[in-house]
């Protein structure tokens, strides 16, 4: 993998899953941009993982913050796309479920669309991002000695890139079909949500959510709405 100056390599780290091409690094801007910008001289699953981003993205230019040597900060490049890119947020979310079971023991679990709760609290989140010729960078940050107030980080002895190459493992060990699992860690499925919109905001019970990701939502007045996006908020119980 070719990388610019500044892009010095961080220490070594575990030893990583065949058939994954792992860059580490101490500093960068955002490993999301990172790849994006070289996608087209990198391997088919190449992966960057930083000790700290200067400029860490959420959706819709948010920041995504964790101290330096904190928490675990990388994206995953898919040069080979299913024929529903979002399949592959999905299996980097369910993957990063697994991977937190195995190293720290702790059920985590799924918020639509794309992030990874520890008690019902933000441990991760996932951005996904297409690159003009079609392949997709998924980038994570996961809470592993830091988190913001309110949001849940794994502690422990948890190393981020140990959290990483568990990650890896259990992404090549899930099934061809998601769905049943993608549904069964889902815990947003079943919930009153409020789910912000562009246009305004929609309150309802998530009823179900379907084999491309979108969710299904009944809304107070028995309107259906099957969303692509959105921020969700889980409510209490009516
Ligand atoms: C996300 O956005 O949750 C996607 C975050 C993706 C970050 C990874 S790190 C590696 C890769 N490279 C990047 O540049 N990005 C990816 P969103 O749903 O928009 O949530 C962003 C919001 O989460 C922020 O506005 C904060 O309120 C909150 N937040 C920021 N840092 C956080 C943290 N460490 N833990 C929990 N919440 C955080």
């Amino acid at each position: 993998m070719q990388h610019p100056d500044h892009l010095q390599p961080a220490e070594s780290g575990p030893e990583w899953p065949p058939g994954w091409s792992v860059r580490e690094v101490v500093e960068t801007g955002s490993t999301n941009s990172d790849l994006l910008d070289r996608h087209l001289y990198l391997p088919d699953r190449s992966v960057l993982r930083t000790d700290h981003q200067t400029a860490g993205r959420g959706r819709l230019d948010r920041r995504w913050e964790a101290p330096p040597g904190s928490n675990l900060l990388a994206s995953l490049l898919f040069r080979v796309v299913p024929s529903d890119p979002g399949e592959l947020m999905r299996r980097v979310a369910l993957a990063a479920v697994e991977a937190v079971r195995v190293v720290s023991g702790l059920e985590a679990a799924l918020k639509w669309p794309n992030d990874v709760l520890l008690d019902d609290h933000k441990l991760a989140g996932l951005l996904a991002q297409r690159a003009d010729d079609g392949s997709v960078v998924v980038g994570i940050g996961l809470n592993v000695g830091w988190a913001p107030e309110g949001a849940a980080r794994l502690g422990g002895q948890a190393q981020p890139a140990g959290v990483l190459a568990a990650l890896l493992e259990s992404y090549d060990a899930l099934p061809s079909d998601i769905q049943p699992l993608y549904r069964d860690r889902l815990a947003t499925l079943g919930k009153r949500v409020r789910v912000e919109l562009p246009l305004g905001a929609i309150v309802g019970t998530a009823v179900e959510v379907e084999g491309d990701g979108r969710l299904v939502v009944l809304d107070e007045c028995a309107v259906t709405h099957r969303l692509s996006i959105g921020d969700v908020v889980h409510l209490r119980p009516a």
